[in-house]
Formats: C-alpha cells, sequence, structure tokens
C-alpha cells in the first residue's frame, strides 16, 4: 500500500516529509503525516467491515464540526482531498480520510492521579453538553444497535452456539458470569427504550484514549467515528470503564486490576460541572449503573469476538480477546464491591 500515494491526494507530495503508525485503535489503521514545516496530519483507512457505510460517519462528523465552535476544547476537524472530497476511495475500494493533528497533545491510556480523571471528566462532559444543542435526528447511527444490550446478547449467545474455533469449553465459568450479570442488566436498557431518559447525541466511545492531553489539561474529544444518537449512560459509563480501571484494557495479571473509587469521584465531578444542567433528574439518579452497563457491553464484546476466532478487535496473541473480557469481569466485580460508595458519592456530587 502507497501511503504517499494516498496523501498525495490530500496534499502536494512535494510537501509532506514522513508517513508512520499512529495510536492504539482496536478497528481503523491510522497513520500521522508529517510535513516539512513541522505540520502535521491524521490519515486514516476506515474499516469498512466496521463501518460498513463511510458516508455517515463523514456527515456526523461534519455535524459536529460545523456546530461546534467552542475555545475550551477541540475536536479534530476533517480535511478535504484536493478534488472537494472529504473520503478518498483507492482502487480497491479502501476508503481514507484526513484528519488535522492536535499538536502539542498527548493520550494516556491508563489514568494517573486524580487530575487526569477530573481533566477527563470535564472533556467528555464538555462534549455532551455542546452536542446538546445539536438535533439528534439530523445524525446517523454509524454502527446499528451499538449499544444495545439486546442486540450485543445476541450476539454473544450466537457465538456460544457457533463455537466456530472451539474455544467455548475452555471459557465455561467466564460464561456463567456474564450469563448471570445479564438479567440485572435488562433493566437500564428498558429504561432507555421507555424514553425514561433523553436520546441524545453522544460520543458512544469515550474511553480515556480517545481524548487529548495539553500539560496537565484535557484539550481535546477525539474519534467521532461512532457519534450519534445515544444516551448519556454510555458516554459515562463507558469512560469511566477505562477511567477508573487501575490497569491496561488488556492487562495479563487479572487479580492486579482493580477499580479507582477516588478517579470515580474526580471524573463525576468534573462531568456534573460540565453538564450538571442539562441532565435530566431521571437520567442522574441512573448513573450510578452506567459504568455497569458499559463494562458488561465490552466485556461480551471481547468474550464474543473471542469465541468468534478473533474477527473483529485487532489481537496480538492468541488469548488476547479472552485477557480483555476477563479484566472487564474483574472490574464488574470491584464496582460491586464498592456499589455503596459509588452511589453516595453520586448522590452528594448531585446535590
Ligand atoms: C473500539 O477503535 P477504538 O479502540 O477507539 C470499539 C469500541 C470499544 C473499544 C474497546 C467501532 O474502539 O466500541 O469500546 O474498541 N469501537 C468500535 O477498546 O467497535
Ligand atoms: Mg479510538
Amino acid at each position: 500500500m502507497d501511503l504517499l500515494h494516498i496523501a498525495n491526494k490530500f496534499f502536494y507530495e512535494s510537501e509532506i516529509q514522513d508517513i508512520k503508525p499512529l495510536g492504539n485503535g482496536h478497528i481503523h489503521s491510522t497513520y500521522e503525516v508529517v510535513f516539512q514545516n513541522d505540520s502535521a496530519y491524521i490519515l486514516q483507512k476506515i474499516n469498512t467491515q466496521v463501518f460498513t457505510d463511510p458516508e455517515k460517519i463523514i456527515q456526523n462528523h461534519l455535524k459536529v464540526q460545523q456546530s461546534i465552535h467552542s475555545d475550551q476544547f477541540e475536536i479534530p476537524h476533517l480535511v478535504k482531498t484536493r478534488t472537494g472530497d472529504y473520503l478518498y476511495i483507492d482502487s480497491k475500494n479502501n476508503y481514507w480520510r484526513m484528519m488535522h493533528f492536535i499538536q502539542d497533545s498527548y493520550t494516556v491510556e491508563v489514568v494517573r492521579g486524580n487530575k487526569q480523571a477530573y481533566e477527563a471528566g470535564r472533556g467528555f462532559g464538555w462534549f455532551l453538553k455542546v452536542c446538546s444543542g445539536l438535533d439528534v435526528s439530523n445524525f446517523h447511527e454509524a454502527i446499528k444497535d451499538f449499544h444495545s444490550l439486546h442486540f450485543r446478547l445476541n450476539q454473544f449467545k450466537q457465538s456460544i452456539t457457533n463455537d466456530s474455533v472451539k474455544r467455548k469449553s475452555a471459557v465455561l465459568e467466564l460464561l456463567d458470569f456474564y450469563k448471570t450479570w445479564a438479567l440485572k442488566l435488562k433493566a437500564v436498557e428498558e429504561i432507555i427504550q421507555n424514553k425514561e431518559i433523553p436520546i441524545r447525541v453522544t460520543h458512544n466511545d469515550t474511553k480515556i484514549n480517545n481524548l487529548l492531553f495539553r500539560n496537565k489539561n484535557a484539550i481535546a474529544v477525539i474519534d467521532l467515528d461512532t457519534v450519534g444518537p445515544g444516551s448519556v449512560i454510555y458516554d459515562y459509563g463507558d469512560a469511566l470503564r477505562t477511567i477508573c480501571n487501575t490497569k491496561a484494557e488488556d492487562e495479563q495479571n487479572i487479580e492486579s486490576v482493580d477499580f479507582n473509587v477516588e478517579f470515580f469521584e474526580h471524573f463525576t465531578k468534573g462531568y456534573l460541572e460540565q453538564t450538571a444542567n442539562i441532565l435530566t433528574k431521571r437520567e442522574k439518579e441512573i448513573l450510578h449503573l452506567a459504568p455497569f452497563y458499559m463494562t458488561y457491553m465490552q466485556g461480551i464484546r471481547f468474550l464474543t469476538d473471542y469465541l468468534n476466532g478473533d474477527t473483529y478487535f485487532k489481537t496480538k496473541y492468541s488469548d488476547h480477546n479472552l485477557v480483555r473480557s476477563l479484566v472487564q469481569k474483574r472490574l464488574i466485580e470491584k464496582m460491586e464491591e464498592n456499589q455503596k460508595q459509588i452511589k453516595s458519592i453520586l448522590t452528594e456530587l448531585i446535590n
């Protein structure tokens, strides 16, 4: 694959100095395009197995890009090709897009310290707040049923039935754990379906590494692929899933994984500073269930992919998805241990 040839669709070749792989995404292939004058852009090959309609994610992104003007936080802006399109489709039918690189910034994989957790809360809270001004009916669902528990459970059951790569017998206990928890979390999905809380424009992939920091502050929310109709449960919950995890999402020493309640408190403080005025009473009441819901769903998504033979998430070794799923299980157990505290911290911060 000739990356220079692709980048050349967006910029003149003579300006480009280097193109190198970037980041830890599980879905797309991402590169940094470095220029002679030291500026840089992000080139991405969109995974069209996952995002089957790339036009939709471009349109969603543009809606956000064109309506959010803030000096508080940034989002990456899409850049046009030299012929004026936001997508370049190569001869092999690969879809490419280019975005601004946000300079002097870094991503965090595992949160270190209360300040980082608080900043993350401010960043993702800001995103929900500014999107609350957008009309959700103008947004596409980039991936259908992305955070539907019902849908994820069906995929999960199907992978167990198929057992296509004969991994089931090795994970029976884990399957039991996830089956038990399903019952407890269906209530959350019902609250969303019954419209007890609003469908909003949400980010839908608020893991910690989808935030950029500069010095000690969160400065940008990135990876807008899944932006679209959703619930605060998704954004708040998925953020906590990664922010309170004391170890990596794929930590192999499962016993060492813990849920950091202090980070929970600081994240929530930052999040509510931004969103307290836009969230409804009912949303606030059920926020405490969000980290369970999202960690659970991620846990079964990893396990489903493991049982399917690793066809969705990028993996580096054969048990990678299993390890990720075990980490999510451990987090749910640790959240459960701290459930009382989680609830009382939230009550205090809300009032
Ligand atoms: C994927 O590409 P990345 O790493 O930002 C996934 C998320 C998962 C996450 C788990 C489109 O996000 O839903 O939560 O991995 N994105 C998609 O790390 O499936
Ligand atoms: Mg990402």
